[in-house]
């Protein structure tokens, strides 16, 4: 029912970005397709692939920014999105040569069902950055397009010019992308609970040994700075404005945003499966509306007492008068998130 994120990884060449698949995959748990356009390049552990991932897919034909139509990345979308595949979330490694803002229109205007943009991850060598890139007077044209943007090699700046280097980057991506999320990470140790969802406690936690033997071997939860959670319960429906109003301006530092819910309606109540990650906002209608639902807040930088309180005003607001309103900007969400076919 839920449709899997696709997440997009862009940067330049040796910016980081297998690093930090790489790290996402050793996620315990998690099922994870992977697609890249660019098999020579990709240098993801073996034994996370075959033991992780279903099917690796590759595009032909040069990196993204250059094919003629979506073909090769809808294909591997729909391989990778069938429901038997129960994937958790689908992650896209462009080519160093790839035009994030193209891809992120891919992605968006896919036609592939089981599918909804699950953001744009943007890594960045601060090295490089700092040598090269931050001379020029205009911040990259591409940082527009990140959701999340992970500065890498923080590590190899001299350590007196650190912070200051940290913040002169941030500012610059910023500048591009006020509502971007941006977090530091050493070869790319993110918290993965940022980027998916991870498994459920019903989930078996590793099928294949292989995997599970690796990840004994390599996973060391304190090896990346935890992000921060706001969720409540909903014993009752919500009403739609406060609903729209929450995913249109999240609390501060909020980067995702998920909920299964009840929505009062003008005469029914109405399911929903709701998904924020940085601007997109994502809503499916569910056929049978959960008896308790919840709203989930996620953030590196989440201002988690404030976020607390908004999710609670949410929960337990009262029904209240009719909401046209509310209820004709929900559904403009509800059409917007539809497969166009
Ligand atoms: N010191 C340091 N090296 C890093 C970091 N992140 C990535 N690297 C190294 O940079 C190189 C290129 O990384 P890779 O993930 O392959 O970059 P990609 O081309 O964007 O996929 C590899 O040797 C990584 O080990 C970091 O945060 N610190
Ligand atoms: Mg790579």
């Amino acid at each position: 029912m839920d449709r899997v994120p696709v997440i997009a990884l862009t940067g330049y060449l040796g910016a980081g970005k297998t690093s930090l698949l790489n790290h996402l995959l050793r996620r315990p748990g998690a099922r994870l397709g992977v697609v890249v356009n660019d098999f020579g390049a990709l240098n993801v552990d073996a034994a996370l692939v075959t033991g992780q991932v279903d099917e690796a897919v590759s595009i032909s034909g040069g990196c993204l920014c250059h094919l003629p139509d979506a073909g090769g990345l809808e294909d591997a979308l729909h391989k990778l999105s069938r429901p038997r595949m129960r994937m958790d979330a689908i992650l896209v490694e462009a080519s160093g040569a790839a035009d994030p803002i193209a891809l992120h229109g891919l992605i968006r205007a896919s036609r592939v069902p089981g599918i909804r943009p699950g953001g744009l991850i943007e890594v960045i060598d601060a090295v490089q950055h700092f040598r090269t890139v931050d001379r020029s007077p205009e911040p990259p044209a591409r940082f527009a397009a990140a959701t999340l943007a992970v500065i890498s090699k923080a590590d190899l700046l001299p350590a007196g010019e650190r912070d200051e280097v940290l913040a002169r980057i941030g500012a610059r991506v910023r500048q591009r992308q006020p509502h971007v999320q941006i977090v530091t990470a050493r070869h790319g140790r993110i918290d993965p609970a940022l980027v998916f969802d991870t498994a459920t406690d019903q989930d078996p936690v590793d099928e294949l040994p292989l995997a599970q033997l690796y990840r004994d071997q390599h996973h060391d939860a304190g090896d990346h700075e935890q992000a921060r959670a706001a969720s409540v319960a909903l014993t009752r429906p919500v009403r739609a404005s406060l609903l729209v109003d929450l995913l249109e301006r999240p609390p501060a530092g909020a980067y995702r945003i998920k909920g299964r819910l009840r929505v009062y309606g003008a005469r029914a109540e109405q399911g929903y499966v709701v998904n924020v990650v940085g601007p997109l906002i994502h809503l499916t209608p569910l056929p049978q509306p959960p008896a308790v639902g919840e709203l989930v807040a996620i953030g590196s930088d989440l201002d988690q007492p404030a976020a607390q309180q908004r999710l609670e005003a949410v929960a337990s607001a009262p029904a209240g008068g009719p909401d046209p309103d509310g209820l004709r900007r929900l559904r403009r969400y509800r059409t917007l998130s539809a497969v166009r076919r």
